[in-house]
């Protein structure tokens, strides 16, 4: 599988970076889609106590991984600014078991979409772990993030599995794909929204 994520991110074009950054509550699945993608040694640093982020780099391309949960986002804008500046691609993983928490997830989705620093990134959702009873379908995450409402952005989401990795590799596709017609045209943020 990760040859396969691998060649994904070879026809992205080698000259500029590309930054991703995965993002959502603790316990969504954002580690294990990581090892998953095996891209390379993934790397973990900690700017500050109790903040914890991974990354992988695999050519031109930087993965950046975070967790949400609870921290109150602008406490920490200081740190993160420094990692979110420029961002092309956001990952935002749900765990789509997670009912209670859906709400504290739409709200740290709206607040880092609306962030300066985010507003020209593409959009990829994960509703993760689909395998389990009782998972909230991908339409159910649509709804409880807002993602309907969402104007003028371009984004996708797709219901995954990241111990399998069912899903992961569609939703990449979708997000390389994306990012080379942002960096062949430049980026137009009329883009369509779509499942
Ligand atoms: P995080 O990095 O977002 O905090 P992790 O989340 O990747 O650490 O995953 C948290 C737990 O959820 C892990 O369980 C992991 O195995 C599990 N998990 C991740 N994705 C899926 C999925 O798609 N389906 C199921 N069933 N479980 C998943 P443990 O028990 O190892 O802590
Ligand atoms: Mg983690």
């Amino acid at each position: 599988m990760g040859q396969a994520f691998r060649k994904l991110f070879d026809t992205l074009s080698g000259n500029s970076e590309i930054k991703v950054v995965m993002v959502g509550l603790d316990i969504a699945g954002k580690t294990t889609i990581l090892y998953k993608l095996q891209l390379g040694k993934v790397v973990s640093t900690f700017p500050t106590v109790g903040f914890n982020v991974e990354k992988v780099q695999y050519k031109n391309v930087d993965f950046i991984v975070w967790d949400l949960a609870g921290r109150g986002l602008y406490k920490l804008r200081p740190v993160w600014k420094h990692y979110f500046n420029n961002t092309d691609g956001l990952i935002y993983v749900v765990d789509s078991v997670d009912r209670e928490r859906i709400g504290e997830a739409k709200q740290e989705f709206q607040d880092i979409i609306n962030d300066p620093f985010m507003l020209n990134s593409v959009i990829l959702v994960f509703a993760n772990k689909q395998d389990l009873r009782g998972a909230m379908t991908p339409t159910e995450v649509c709804e409880g993030l807002g993602l309907f409402d969402l104007k003028n952005r371009k984004w996708h989401i797709l219901g995954t599995c990241a111990l399998k990795g069912d899903g992961l590799y569609e939703g990449l596709d979708w997000l390389s794909s994306t990012l080379k017609e942002k960096q062949a045209s430049g980026y137009s943020s009329t883009g369509t929204s779509s499942f």
